[in-house]
């Protein structure tokens, strides 16, 4: 059967029975808000979502079949332009009719236009981490020349930093290294004629990689240039061959992921590396007795302030009759200040809507990506204060949704002005409140300097582990929800599935709050492990699951592959692991994933991605992908067949180590 053919039929058949098999969320926290939610007539993304699914007898669904195939081009306006795809009895029955179209009006067949929409998309994710990591660059220059409040708080990694780059250290002051260091990042983002590549790309990349990126010519150059050209070379008109497109797409993914890898690291000089933290997720983190404010998104510049400032501002929290002030997380912003302060969460991105119908959550406070524009309408049933914070980030403002500008300069302004705001808003909480008592234990601030000091410095217990097959391997469960899928379901099957045969789990981003919520972080989580993972959660006192940070922190498994990759002297491809994201929905999961499998990795998505609609397109990221970067996609929505098929990926790689 041709790959497009079953990415078809998942698609059709799959997705769809799973969501009515298990419903829409295991998570009985988030289905009890949801029925509340639907109670009180409150729309939420749960809700929209089966608009989008309704069958109709005639056109069979909803979602537009064309967009779901991925031939459909709106790249200019002789268009939209929709072609048949690959296999037009994938079409429902009225399309197959009244259509015949094999080419859009410049030209652009299948293959093209499904290549295109693939890199745009990829471009669109890397150029949210490429913000993100610009923003924290600035920040960390500007740290460097005391033009903010932000301090140097790692400085042993600062240096560590400095000389993997190669800038002198010898008599300088920590400041001067830092902003030589925030200015190095940011000329990898934003480009400069002195340079041909990303030097952290180079640096931080084990050296046969490097080379291997090199030769296929995918190695990034900067996250800017590769996003400008993404968009270039799929205007009208311009690069008109797919395969070149995808190799784009590919180098396009590459600089994503070094912009997760610049974040993180900076991130840490400025807030601290993680360290292990314990904390609690779900609903019942708020409390009615406490001034409530939720920090999401993103960029953690902001949050982190905002904890500082609701520690310093908690006896002024009690004067209103609080008892004392809680912050909140959700989404990546959520996971940073979980990592380095042990924030308490409220859960993944699907909850977002959801946290506000407790009716006691006095401030909203967002910054940028995965934040709803429904917030708006929720929050204008309820007191909540809805804080946008970005300058890019807005939304139309009213009594309910403010703006308070952040900038590196007025960090501090900006924190004590929102932590101020939620004060103020307790007394106008009214008595529609809905308390759900759900919450679950964490272990997380899983950083590679975390494991390391677990092993006292030395990773040869860990691969004498992985050499004996008490660990078979490793995999990264990353990524967030969709609720085209039974939220959480796929995060938390698959992640039982594989610690069951005795392969250990790391997770960052949304797929970390809902391996939470199911109380795989804690080490007698080691119960649901096979018996060699098991004797060596209780060797070391770890879960069987790893909660290494953010979306940006998928740089941290990053980071430690590449350590295991040089101590056992291969390429990282060699390597027993693998990636998946089961309940993917951005570009940015998107574009994460492509630099994943450019850099050697078997990805597995558990939502099928829109290119069935050309065999060439399917065929190069499932097949071809592999023999040029040893990493290719593999499409599985069904979690424990998933298990299975990376199950057999990594028993491969080991019988090809001798292992
Ligand atoms: Fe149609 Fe070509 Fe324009 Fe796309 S670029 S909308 S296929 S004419
Ligand atoms: S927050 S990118 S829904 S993981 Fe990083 Fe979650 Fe995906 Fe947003």
């Amino acid at each position: 059967m041709r790959v497009s053919e079953i990415l078809w039929k998942q698609q059709k058949k799959k997705e769809e029975d799973f969501k009515k098999t298990y419903g829409i969320t295991i998570d009985p926290a988030t289905k009890e808000m949801l029925e509340y939610a639907r109670e009180k007539k409150i729309p939420t993304v749960f809700d929209r979502v089966e608009k989008f699914e309704a069958v109709l007898p005639v056109i069979e669904a909803v979602r537009c079949p064309f967009g779901s195939l991925g031939v459909c081009c709106r790249n200019c306006a002789n268009g939209p332009c929709r072609v048949l795809p690959e296999d037009p009895g994938f079409l429902p029955k009225l399309y197959r009719i009244r259509f015949d179209a094999t080419e859009g009006i410049c030209g652009a067949n299948k293959d093209l236009i499904v290549a295109r929409s693939l890199l745009r998309f990829v471009a669109g994710g890397t150029a949210a981490h490429v913000e993100h990591g610009v923003h924290v660059a600035e920040t960390l220059m500007k740290a460097g020349k005391k033009e903010t409040s932000y301090k140097i708080t790692d400085k042993e990694k600062l240096l560590y930093i400095a000389n993997k780059l190669g800038i002198e250290t010898e008599g300088k002051k920590i400041e001067e290294i830092a902003t030589e260091v925030g200015l190095e990042a940011w000329k990898d983002f934003v480009g400069t004629l002195e340079r041909d590549y990303m030097v952290f790309a180079e640096e931080f990349t084990p050296k046969k990689r490097v080379d291997k990126l090199k030769e296929l010519r995918v190695f990034p150059r900067s996250g800017y240039k590769e996003i400008a050209e993404a968009m270039h070379r799929t205007t009208q008109g311009v690069d008109a061959d797919p395969v070149n497109i995808i190799l784009h797409a590919v180098r396009c993914g590459l600089s994503d992921f070094y912009s997760l890898l610049i974040s993180t690291l900076l991130q840490d000089v400025m807030f601290g590396t993680p360290s292990i933290v314990e904390t609690e997720i779900n609903f019942g983190v708020l409390t009615e007795d406490n001034v409530n404010i939720i920090v999401h998104g993103h960029v953690p510049l902001l949050s982190e302030k905002i904890v500082e400032w609701s520690e310093k501002l908690e006896e002024e929290a009690t004067t209103t009759g609080a008892n004392g002030i809680t912050v909140a997380g959700i989404c990546c912003t959520g996971n940073e200040v979980l990592s380095r302060h042990g924030i308490p969460q409220i859960g993944n991105t699907l909850q977002q809507e959801l946290a506000i119908l407790s009716g006691v959550v006095d401030a909203f406070t967002v910054d940028v990506q995965c934040v709803m524009p429904s917030l708006a309408n929720v929050a204008s049933y309820y007191h909540t204060k809805l804080i946008t914070t970005q300058n890019e980030a807005k939304m139309p403002q009213n009594e309910n949704i403010i703006h308070i500008e952040f900038s590196e300069e007025n960090a501090d302004e900006a924190a004590e002005k929102i932590v101020k705001e939620a004060i103020n808003n307790y007394k106008n909480r009214s008595n529609d409140i809905k308390l759900i008592d759900e919450k679950t234990k964490l272990i997380a601030g899983v950083s590679v300097e975390a494991i390391l000091n677990l092993l006292k410095g030395d990773l040869t217990p860990l691969l004498d582990a992985i050499k004996g097959g008490a660990i078979k391997g490793a995999v990264g469960i990353v990524g967030c929800n969709n609720p085209k899928v039974t939220h959480d379901y796929n995060h938390v099957n698959l992640a039982k599935e594989l610690i069951k045969r005795d392969i250990l789990v790391v997770t960052t981003g949304c797929s970390g709050h809902a391996l939470a919520k199911a109380g795989l972080l804690v080490p007698e989580a080691k119960e649901y492990a096979g018996e060699g993972l098991k004797a060596i959660c209780e060797a070391l006192g770890i879960p069987p699951v790893l909660h290494m940070g953010s979306c940006v922190d998928n740089s941290r498994i990053f980071l430690l592959l590449g350590a295991l990759a040089d101590a056992l002297d291969v390429d990282l491809s060699d390597l027993p692991v693998a990636a998946s994201a089961p309940e993917w929905a951005t570009e940015k999961a998107a574009a994460i994933g492509t630099g994943a499998v450019a850099l050697g990795l078997l990805v597995h998505l558990g939502v099928v991605p829109p290119v069935a609609g050309s065999e060439l397109v399917s065929n190069v990221l499932a097949v071809d992908a592999e023999g040029l970067f040893g990493g290719k996609f593999v499409v599985e929505v069904d979690p424990r067949e998933a298990a299975g098929i990376i199950e057999n990926h990594i028993e491969e790689k080991r019988k090809a180590l001798g292992i």
